[in-house]
């Protein structure tokens, strides 16, 4: 391509004379000039360039050169900076120049050196603010993965205990519709030292995946959070008891059903499930807490069962 990496100007300017002298004067740039000698024109080659530095006449045939700034502004994607170069040397209208956002002023007739000394600067500081603006934008996108990690359980992809504190919170707060709970299950694997005592941790590991994600196939619009090494909290908004309970055994018939394959081993798990009703005055663990009676009761009779 033509303009092969390099900064590109555009110079809008009707007289073909000041365009020669720009182009004189920008000769011995590494740069890329391409010339406009009307609105429209300085219109289109922005849209085909992108360019990184524009110079801008203010009287023109068909339109005024404040005008045409704001139109270049709007279209502009490339955060291109604008020089108006210009006759009108009245004091107003180089406030004015500034005021609507251009970052220098030059005043024709212009000293060859003196264009391109600026047209040089204003490039190289472009070059600073658009690699802040990438160091910006990186930043932004690691801060956002690192967010995402640090409410996230390496083993089963699903919310941590963290998230527990603050967002899981401000669900329950918004989720409570008249006629319906928030209720909340504590589950816990059934006897699963055992089995990562006969089939090996691994294997248990891989139990933990399975499980995490039959939960959260059942639980699309609520949420799912591994609360500790075998034992999942899982939020239901805006359910009844009833649909409660049915979400409740549906998870734990299927974690029963499944076959867990890990090498030549073939094995299936059982969760008892803990349910309490989330009270709207109720802190967090006070409400965990009544969820894990729950699931006491039901571990100590004779577990793989949903209890209220
Ligand atoms: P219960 O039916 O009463 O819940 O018995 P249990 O054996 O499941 O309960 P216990 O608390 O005695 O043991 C829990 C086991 O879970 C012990 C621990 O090694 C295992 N465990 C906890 N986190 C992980 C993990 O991330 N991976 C694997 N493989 N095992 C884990
Ligand atoms: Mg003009
Ligand atoms: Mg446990
Ligand atoms: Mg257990």
């Amino acid at each position: 391509m033509e303009t092969e990496n390099k900064k590109i100007i555009l110079a809008v300017d009707d007289s073909l004379l000041i365009c020669k002298q720009i182009r004189a004067a920008l000769a011995d740039m590494p740069v890329f000039l391409c010339e406009a000698h009307s609105g429209r024109e300085a219109l289109e080659l922005a849209e085909q360039y992108q360019p990184d530095l524009i110079l801008l006449d203010v009287v023109l045939p068909d339109t005024d050169g404040y005008q045409l700034f704001r139109r270049l502004k709007e279209a502009d994607k490339n955060n291109a900076s604008i020089i108006f170069l210009t006759s009108k040397d009245k004091d107003e209208d180089v406030i004015r120049g500034f005021s609507m956002g251009a970052c220098d002023y030059i005043k024709k007739p212009f000293a060859k050196g003196e264009l391109q000394s600026r047209a040089q600067a204003h490039l190289q500081m472009k070059e600073q603010r658009d690699e802040l603006d990438r160091q910006n934008r990186e930043l932004r996108s690691n801060m956002e993965k690192l967010n995402y990690l640090a409410f996230r359980d390496g083993l089963t992809g699903l919310y941590n205990r963290r998230y527990v504190v603050g967002d899981l919170m401000d669900d329950i707060g918004r989720s409570n519709l008249e006629e319906t709970e928030n209720v909340l299950i504590l589950a816990d694997i059934d006897d699963f030292k055992n089995i990562n005592d006969t089939y090996g941790h691994e294997a248990g590991d891989l139990a933990l995946v399975c499980i995490a994600n039959i939960m959260e196939a059942n639980c699309r619009k609520h949420k799912v959070i591994r609360w500790g090494g075998e034992e999942f909290l899982i939020a239901l908004f805006n359910v009844t008891r009833e649909e409660a309970f049915g979400i409740s055994e549906r998870i734990r018939r299927e974690v029963e059903e499944f076959k867990v394959f890990s090498g030549e081993q073939e094995f299936s798990c059982t969760i008892t499930m803990g349910l309490h009703v989330y009270g709207n005055h109720e802190g967090i663990e006070e409400s965990v807490d009544k969820a894990d009676k729950a699931l006491y009761y039901g571990k100590r009779h004779g577990k793989n069962q949903s209890v209220w």
